[in-house]
């Protein structure tokens, strides 16, 4: 039975298909950890690549029943709350199982985060599924208060500010994944991009500033160190999530991509430089802006432009322009507007409580 009005789901199951990648399994299995852990309610992922979560969340399992989505054709008891994710299309027979509850299950399909302002629009409209009659309410994570808002733990920017605060728990974290200590006179960021990021223009760049650069990349092989001039580039193992927080934590800029990994460097309070996920079209041009407009809107009409300028060429593979070391050379504004912009998000509920307050509405 679906929890009585004005109260939020005991039982949660959440569908993911992967697309390729780690974002789905990425967003997924954080939201499940934090339903699970934070709101203490009885979570199922069912999704078809398990083992992508093995290394990025490695505790998961001991919080959540993690279910091949294979199962799913066995599926008889409905959560409360079914959560769709990306409109990865629920088996039939999980269907069928929610068209027999005497009261039907919430059915939440939970869309890519967009800062296009239709977003604020469409979000938590529901509609009728034509094959089953069932109620179906689209779910629009955002950036404003009108949108289901980003993922984030309840805990995190006060972790976030103890870390970011004291030099030696960085310095541990950094020797445990065999990173130098801070320097003050140097500059660190954290590099995780798409094939098509124009990562020699960048390095070519770089390999000629004023001080010296060190660049820390996550990969799932070929690890180790190189240094060109003022650059030098670390290849280091693929982290956790939390981890991989800690990294965007410690370094002064973060090349972030996709979803998920653009979100926690938003949260990082940290300038960071985005390579967005290629959409058909060049409708990922127009995600770009949008949520150029919106995190710009605090700064200076040079800075703003240049910013949007130099985001731009982080998405064009055959990209030569010169913009990075104007990047590096305005690091300062570039974290004011960073730490401005995440006060702004972490003053909204995260997307997990505007979830649970939206169930309390139906
Ligand atoms: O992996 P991504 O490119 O993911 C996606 C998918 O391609 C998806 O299909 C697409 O729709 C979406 O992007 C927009 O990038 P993302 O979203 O940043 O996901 C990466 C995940 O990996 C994220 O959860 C963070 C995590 N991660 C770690 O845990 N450790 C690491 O060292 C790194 C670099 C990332």
């Amino acid at each position: 039975m679906r929890p009585a009005p004005n109260s939020t789901p005991d039982s949660i199951d959440i569908f993911c298909r992967v697309i390729d990648n780690l974002g789905d399994a990425g967003v997924c299995g954080r939201l499940t950890h934090q339903l699970a852990t934070e709101h203490h309610k009885t979570v199922r992922l069912f999704i078809d690549q398990p083992a992508c979560l093995n290394q990025i969340l490695p505790d998961l399992a001991q919080h959540a029943a993690i279910i091949p989505w294979s199962e799913a054709l066995r599926y008889t008891d409905t959560a409360d709350l079914v959560i769709e994710a990306f409109a990865c299309d629920l088996p039939d027979r999980v269907l069928t199982a929610m068209m027999k509850r005497t009261i039907p299950p919430v059915w939440i399909d939970l869309e890519y985060l967009t800062a296009e302002k239709w977003a604020d629009t469409c979000h938590a409209i529901p509609s009728t599924h034509p094959m089953t009659g069932l109620k179906k309410t689209l779910f629009f994570p955002g950036f404003t208060p009108l949108t289901g808002g980003l993922i984030r733990e309840r805990d995190l920017i006060a972790h976030r500010n103890r870390f970011q605060n004291n030099p030696q728990d960085q310095t541990s974290w950094r020797q445990a994944h065999n990173l130098p200590p801070p320097d003050p006179d140097c500059i660190d960021g954290s590099i995780f991009c798409y094939p098509g990021a124009p990562c020699a223009a960048l390095f070519d760049d770089l390999s000629t500033y004023s001080r010296p650069v060190r660049l820390f990349q996550p990969v799932t092989h070929d690890y180790g160190q190189e240094t060109r001039g003022a650059l030098t580039l670390y290849r280091i193992p693929f982290l956790s999530q939390k981890d991989y927080d800690r990294l965007l934590w410690t370094c002064d800029v973060n090349f972030v991509r996709g979803e998920d990994s653009f979100v926690r460097a938003q949260l990082a309070g940290r300038p960071l430089l985005w390579n967005i996920y290629v959409q058909e079209e060049q409708a990922h041009l127009v995600k770009l802006d949008a949520f150029l407009d919106l995190y710009t809107t605090a700064f200076s009409e040079d800075l703003r432009k240049t910013l949007a300028k130099t985001f731009h060429l982080w998405n064009e593979i055959h990209q030569t322009d010169k913009l990075w070391r104007w990047y590096l050379d305005h690091l300062q504004q570039l974290t004011e507007g960073a730490n401005r912009w995440s006060v702004y998000l972490e003053m909204q509920p995260d997307l997990s409580d505007r979830l649970l307050e939206f169930c309390k509405t139906l």
